[in-house]
């Protein structure tokens, strides 16, 4: 595997790092098919994912280094294997938690929608500098990111070459925290150890259930729902967590 990701596990929480801080951890085929085997090798143990990059910035996208002259199928392929790798990401082993600082851009970016959750520091900004290099987004972001921030946005962003910072990314929805400056990471391990207590069921359900849902016309989204809802209460682990509650032994909702 490359040297350019590292995993480290504490308890049911695993630590993916890019460390390719010298090149703005910038995305090589090598980098792309090293987070495809490490999600798919994850050990069992693991709950919940938390996604960092080494240095200033999360990720400065495509390794331009290595955009060659491709033909159409070899453009094509390339696109599939990001396609692939990233998938792993989405519907792998735990929700994902990135760590965002300083440029979230191009794939970088791509790679971010692909999480479940992230978490911004004041340094982050986002922008799909695609657009003015020729090029397309070809790592699933013509499909995540309109759905973080809309269609509208994600054009603009292409056309214009528009960035935005870390709280008008907020505002439109790139990030669910916002954060101090260097703060994220232990943000993102809080989260992360509060995922890794739900029941796996629901865990499961929020990854695969719920963007299926959100893709069905409205009559058979109910029903996936149904579905998943009766097999979630119908696990052990929900009978006891709702027990727990009915007798006092569980956390009330309380206002933050
Ligand atoms: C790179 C890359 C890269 C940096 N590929 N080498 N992405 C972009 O168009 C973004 C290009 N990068 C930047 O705009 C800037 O580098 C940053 C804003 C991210 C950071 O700026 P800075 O001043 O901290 O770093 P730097 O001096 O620009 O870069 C440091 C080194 O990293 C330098 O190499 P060096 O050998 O001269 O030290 C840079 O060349 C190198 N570097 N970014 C290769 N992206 C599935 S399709 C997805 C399509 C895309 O992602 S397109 C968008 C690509």
């Amino acid at each position: 595997m490359t040297q350019d990701i590292q995993l480290e596990i504490r308890d049911a929480v695993a630590i993916v790092r890019l460390t390719r801080p010298a090149k703005r951890n910038a995305l090589s085929d090598g980098l792309i098919l090293g987070i495809r085997a490490m999600f798919e090798t994850m050990p069992d143990t693991v709950r919940a994912i938390v996604l960092d990059g080494e240095g200033e910035h999360f990720c400065a996208g495509l390794d331009l280094s290595e955009l060659k002259e491709r033909d159409a199928g070899g453009g094509l392929h390339h696109s599939r294997m990001w396609h692939a790798a990233l998938e792993t990401v989405q519907f792998g082993p735990a929700p994902v938690i990135a760590v965002l600082h300083g440029a979230v851009v191009g794939g970088g970016l791509e790679l971010a929608a692909t999480c479940h959750i992230r978490v911004a520091d004041e340094t982050t900004f986002y922008a799909l500098p695609e657009g003015s290099r020729g090029i397309f987004v070809g790592g699933g972001g013509a499909v995540r990111i309109p759905r973080l921030i809309g269609e509208a946005r994600m054009a603009d962003m292409m056309f214009t070459g528009r960035v935005y910072n870390a709280a008008d990314g907020e505002r439109v929805g790139f990030a669910q925290y916002l954060v101090p400056r260097g703060q994220a990471f232990d943000k993102a391990m809080e989260l992360a150890q509060r995922i890794a207590q739900n029941a796996p069921l629901t865990n499961y359900a929020l990854m695969h259930a719920l963007p299926r849902i959100s893709e069905q016309p409205a009559d058979q989204g109910f029903l996936t729902e149904a579905l998943m809802a009766a097999i979630a209460q119908s696990a052990p682990e929900a009978k006891s967590r709702v027990r727990d509650f009915l007798e006092g032994r569980a956390a009330k909702v309380k206002k933050d």
